[in-house]
């Protein structure tokens, strides 16, 4: 594929409920779209899931962009002849920012599948026609109203329920939760790097709630300390944020700082690293599920695809639309049951509505072709 021009578009998605994490509060997403065209008309959509502030990762939109625009673009405009797998060697000279990669990436994938007729899920080796789906639960305003949350995600047919933790918010929601809704209920909670190794005697007493993993309690880069938890607590530790690539994934690993992996291709640097990351995890016996960044429709069912890999055992966060959003830039990803279809049509399998896309568009949308840069 010869790239002949791209387009770079923020959208705007108002969320239905204020999401708070230790990370802070979010109560739109913007997001950050890659379309790139082919010279035979191929045409593809990638999203970028840096969030507006570099608070979750060190990458942010608006830095996204900037790179894109001036680095990983003219990188990809001068090949002639441009497969999935030769855009991330053609961008690895340009160090880091795995989350504006990921977006060029999917780009290409989707317009070179889409193309060709091949969905998402067959190119990476899927094995299942549907996923089972878990939901995120921000740290709410009170206990009553975190309950009442829980019982809706719990009654729209979840299988399992996510709780965000930060200090003072942590053993008592968690409790709450385990006793209101029984030992049935899969169960874990998200930290979101808020505790330190000094926290790890009261991070242990989770032991007492069941849950299937506790993530991401400590630094990105602490692996030590992630490994000294794991080896004093039941509950399984998984990774999140540590997480920024297949070589990150075994030292994690390797170091038994985890024994689970929570997997973002937008955080490894797109559909093919996380690829290369279930399969080493495959290998070394350690269960991966595919975590969630308030996508769009875009990369929500680009992840529908991802999930649909063997190892992928345990429910994602990839949650339904209606989660999040009143209205989506793509037809909404919906439930059904404890599980949602994985998308089967070509490349990432869905297109956004012209009409929707120009109502969330904020900002104009930018177009770049290899003479104008
Ligand atoms: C996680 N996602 O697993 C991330 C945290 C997160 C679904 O919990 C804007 C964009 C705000 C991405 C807030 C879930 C976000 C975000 C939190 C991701 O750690
Ligand atoms: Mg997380």
């Amino acid at each position: 594929m010869r790239i002949a021009e791209a387009e770079l578009r923020t959208v705007a998605l108002p969320l239905l409920t204020p999401f708070r994490t230790s990370l802070g509060t979010q109560t739109v997403r913007r997001a950050l779209l890659v379309r790139v065209r082919g010279t035979e008309g191929e045409e593809g959509w990638g999203e970028c899931v840096a969030e507006d502030e570099p608070t979750y990762s060190p990458e942010y939109l608006e830095g996204a962009a900037d790179l894109i625009r001036r680095f990983l673009l003219p990188a990809l405009f001068a090949l002639p002849d441009l497969d999935p797998a030769g855009v991330a060697p053609a961008l690895a000279h340009l160090r880091g920012h795995p989350m504006a990669k990921a977006a060029v990436e999917t780009a290409v994938l989707d317009a070179v599948l889409k193309a060709r007729g091949l969905s998402l899920a067959a190119y990476l080796g899927g094995v299942r026609r549907s996923v089972r789906v878990g939901v995120s639960v921000g740290i709410a305003t009170g206990l009553d109203a975190l309950l009442d949350t829980v019982d809706r995600h719990v009654s729209a047919g979840y299988a399992r329920i996510k709780l965000k933790i930060e200090p003072g918010w942590d053993l008592e929601p968690v409790r709450l939760v385990r006793e209101t809704f029984g030992a049935g209920l899969m169960l874990t909670a998200d930290a979101n790097t808020a505790y330190t190794p000094a926290d790890a005697r009261h991070l242990a007493r989770l032991d007492a709630y069941d849950l299937t993993l506790l993530e991401q309690p400590f630094a990105p880069d602490d692996l030590d300390g992630h490994a000294r938890l794991a080896a004093r607590m039941d509950t399984p530790i998984c990774l999140d944020e540590s997480i920024t690539s297949a070589r990150a994934a075994t030292a994690a690993i390797r170091a038994r700082a985890c024994s689970i992996v929570n997997i973002k291709p937008g955080r490894v640097g797109g559909y093919l690293e996380a690829r290369r990351i279930h399969d080493l995890a495959l290998a070394a016996d350690v269960p991966v599920w595919c975590g969630g960044m308030l996508e769009t429709g875009l990369g929500r069912m680009a992840n529908l695809a991802l999930a649909s890999l063997p190892g992928f055992t345990l429910p994602g966060d990839i949650s339904a639309t209606a989660r999040y959003y009143e209205r989506d830039i793509t037809a909404p990803v919906v439930l059904d049951g404890d599980s949602i279809a994985v998308p089967e049509g070509p490349g990432i399998g869905v297109t956004p509505d012209p009409a929707a896309l120009e109502a969330f568009t904020s900002g104009p949308p930018e177009r770049l072709t290899p003479d104008t840069l």
